[in-house]
């Protein structure tokens, strides 16, 4: 076949195996990170990338603080919302198709067993994902893209494991969404001290002890925002310190919730996407990581730090590490009040080390492109 040919063919068949429709699969377990993700990515899959997204929860009252509104069922107990098809977990039905072109499932949740059925029943299998939980670990950038086969199902399901390394899953990132930041504030605005800090952690976060740690060293008064229940728990706005006033903030949709982040000159963020969200606003930010059994986040936490750290001034890198152990409450931390202090000290650099980083990791393709290359590979190749 001549070149011209050659590259019919190769369009021709992309646009036949072009995948079109998409279903994900999110089990909420606690909190909102499970949906926050599938939910921000089935949109971007939706305005980005033109797909027919179909999002699954099984638990809508967790996901509904997120969109904003409840999701008003209707008729066959769907309805769309920005352009998201949303559907009840249990509505899952043997008699209609719920796999698609592209099957995601979150974060290795069990897709319900009407899907499962109905996958082992089809001859040409979607492209199954399972999404996986962010990590640094070299293990991870390793495992990204394997595939098991799962016989009872007669299918094969990839890992994707989200990243930082080139060859991992990468992060979401909306296409304008640093082009919105930038319009909204910009590096040089950031203040010489953090004035505004935001707080959104877990229980276990010595949250007394970081507003002993800023009256302490800021001169100035320090405004906390305060989100999320463990969090206002910690913190009531009755709290009464001497130069740190404390605002117990509202919980507001994911597109406002990056503003906060970006209106604050430091952030004190939690679990897995508001980590991401705090890394993009390319202000600095402390990672209250969400706790696993044995310490295994531990090792996660640290190899993140190894990453983001990289080229970092060494008194810079002790003293982020410092604040990163103490906030989590893990072996090792020297007192939250001394890192705050050293961290002051150094908070230009800590601020131009924020930035830096953000942008370099803003080179690199998002998580919905990584994810969109691979899924058209594998409706070729698979
Ligand atoms: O809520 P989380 O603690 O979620 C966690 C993590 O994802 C963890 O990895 C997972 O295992 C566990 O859930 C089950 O933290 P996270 O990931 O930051 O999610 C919070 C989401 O809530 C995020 O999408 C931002 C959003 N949010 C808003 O949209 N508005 C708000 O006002 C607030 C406070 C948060």
């Amino acid at each position: 076949m001549s070149g011209a040919g050659c590259r019919a063919r190769r369009t021709w068949l992309k646009s036949t195996l072009s995948p079109r429709v998409v279903h994900i699969y999110c089990h909420v377990i606690d909190n909102f990170g499970d949906v926050g993700v599938c939910w921000r990515l089935a949109r971007q899959l939706v305005h980005e990338h033109g797909l027919d997204v179909h999002l699954w929860v099984n638990d809508w009252s967790v996901a509904r603080q997120l969109l904003g509104t409840h999701p008003a069922w209707v008729g066959e107990h769907v309805t769309s919302q920005e352009g998201v098809w949303l559907h009840a977990w249990d509505q899952a039905l043997a008699n209609r198709d719920c796999t698609g072109d592209v099957l995601i499932e979150g974060f290795a949740c069990e897709i319900p067993e009407a899907v499962q059925q109905q996958l082992a029943g089809r001859s040409l299998k979607p492209v199954w994902i399972n999404l996986e939980y962010f990590s640094a670990e070299p293990w991870a950038a390793d495992y990204h893209l394997r595939s098991g086969y799962i016989s009872a199902l007669g299918a094969r399901r990839w890992f994707f494991i989200p990243g930082v390394a080139a060859n991992s899953g990468g992060l979401i990132r909306e296409r304008g969404l640093l082009a919105e930041r930038d319009a909204i504030v910009s590096r040089q605005e950031s203040a010489a001290l953090p004035g505004h800090v935001l707080v959104f952690g877990y229980a276990h976060a010595p949250h007394a002890e970081l507003v002993d740690a800023l009256q302490g060293a800021n001169p100035g008064r320090i405004d906390l925002h305060v989100c999320g229940t463990y969090s206002q728990r910690a913190l009531p706005q009755t709290t009464l310190s001497p130069g740190v006033r404390i605002h117990h903030e509202p919980f507001v949709g994911q597109p406002e919730f990056d503003r906060l982040i970006w209106r604050s000159d430091l952030a004190f963020v939690r679990g897995e996407d508001s980590f991401a969200r705090a890394l993009w606003s390319g202000r600095p930010f402390v990672w209250n990581i969400y706790p696993q059994g044995e310490l295994a986040h531990a090792v996660k936490l640290q190899a993140w730090l190894d990453n983001y750290l990289q080229e970092a001034p060494p008194e810079l890198r002790v003293a982020i590490t410092h604040i990163h152990l103490a906030w989590n409450n893990l072996p090792g931390a020297q007192s939250l009040g001394d890192s705050w202090t050293t961290l002051m000290h150094l908070w230009p650099a800590w601020r131009d080390h924020a930035w830096r980083r953000s942008a370099e990791y803003a080179a690199e393709p998002d998580l919905a492109t990584r994810l969109m290359e691979e899924i058209h590979w594998l409706s070729v190749n698979k």
